[in-house]
């Protein structure tokens, strides 16, 4: 049996840049999800794939399976399911196999639980199978897993992350080339705290809004003649806005570009030991995301304001959007506080009560013994 952990996520900042080719500063999470996998029995023919929060396993035959059927799965099982399919699809003969899937990173709250099932499958198989993917291949096949097999037209970060964090930094993306660095992220060395606030609020049209941010930003690019919004600098954005006349697409472009400009000076400022000093930085990118991209809503911008009046250096909403999880750099000492804050904020404004812990950057997709 071959067995992987891989993690979910908390993006410090860069959000919906890397559909954009832009920049992205996630850390991977202590919680993820672990992929054992054995082969079967000589007399099985197909996958079988058991996770231990889901009551029933799903069994599918392994070669044959026409689109149409393979949309029919559970859709938890298409994450794991889906790296099998590729790698079929791209040649490889992939045996009769038992995977069981195990994940603690808490669903639906924007930790990327999905990331980190898809990664300890596709790491777990490529071992179990002894594949020998690469860095970019693994990468590739996890990214596409989420696109192809499942249909999320997500960007990348997340499997990016959670194959390549390491413990004790973040990790500096360039989701043009792919290239990463880990960048030191020191909180215990400065006596600050990444305090997470999980708002519980459901992801409301979030798989549609999506969608219509990522067309809007590929409009925009068209219209202004480049590749991608990585290729509009800060220093190009107020000549790029001059030639867009549609003021939704103006508002995207501005939170791509600043929010691109707001990674580099992040990372800037953590190469120069200036974890203090990033505050100002992640609360500019919360309210991009609230006033130009609009992808905030009145919980997450509650404990924005909340962690933000109990003192935090910044906040700001992480992840995709539409609820999830914000983060607040505090003081070590003011955690609890801080979190009382944000539970007497939720209280007041009728909010259902939020989840509050605190995170530190751990280590990306690793190997434990079976
Ligand atoms: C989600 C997506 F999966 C990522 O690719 C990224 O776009 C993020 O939202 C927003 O930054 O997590």
């Amino acid at each position: 049996m071959t067995i992987w952990r891989a993690p979910g996520r908390i993006n410090l900042v860069g959000e919906h840049t890397d559909y954009n080719d832009g920049f992205v500063l996630p850390f991977a999470l202590e919680v993820g999800c672990t992929a054992s996998v054995s082969t079967a029995s000589d007399d099985a023919d197909g996958w079988t794939v058991r996770s231990a929060q889901q009551p029933e396993p799903v069994v599918v035959r392994r070669s044959g399976l026409a689109d149409a059927d393979r949309a029919d799965v559970p859709e938890w099982s298409r994450y794991v399911l889906g790296a099998l399919w590729l790698l079929t699809d791209r040649g490889v003969d992939v045996p009769p196999l038992e995977i069981e899937v195990d994940s603690d990173v808490p669903s639906g709250a924007g930790l990327s639980s999905s990331a980190a099932l898809v990664c300890s499958v596709a790491r777990a198989v490529d071992d179990h199978l002894g594949l020998g993917l690469d860095d970019d291949a693994l990468f590739a096949l996890t990214r596409d897993v989420e696109n192809d097999a499942v249909g999320a037209p997500t960007g990348g970060m997340d499997q990016l992350v959670s194959l390549r964090g390491e413990a004790g930094h973040a990790l500096f993306c360039d989701m043009r080339s792919h290239a990463t660095r880990s960048v030191p992220l020191d909180l215990a060395g400065t006596d600050l705290a990444v305090l997470v606030a999980d708002t519980r609020a459901p992801h409301r049209h979030s798989d549609g809004e999506y969608g219509a941010r990522r067309s809007g930003c590929e409009e925009a690019a068209r219209r202004l003649g480049v590749d991608a919004l990585r290729d509009v600098t800060a220093d190009d954005l107020d000549a790029a806005l001059d030639r867009l006349d549609d003021e939704e697409l103006r508002r995207y472009v501005r939170h791509v570009v600043t929010e691109d400009d707001r990674v580099l000076s992040v990372v800037r400022l953590l190469d120069d030991g200036r974890l203090a000093d990033i505050g100002p930085l992640l609360t500019a990118s919360h309210r991009s995301m609230r006033d130009d991209f609009r992808i905030t809503v009145p919980e997450v911008d509650t404990a924005v304001d909340a962690l933000l009046e109990a003192g935090a250096l910044g906040a700001r909403m992480t992840g995709g959007g539409f609820g999830g999880c914000v983060i607040g750099l505090v003081p070590a000492r003011s955690v609890d506080a801080a979190s009382d804050a944000v539970r007497r904020a939720f209280a007041d404004a009728g909010f259902a009560e939020p989840d509050l812990f605190t995170a530190r950057p751990a280590q990306g997709a690793h190997r434990l013994e079976g």
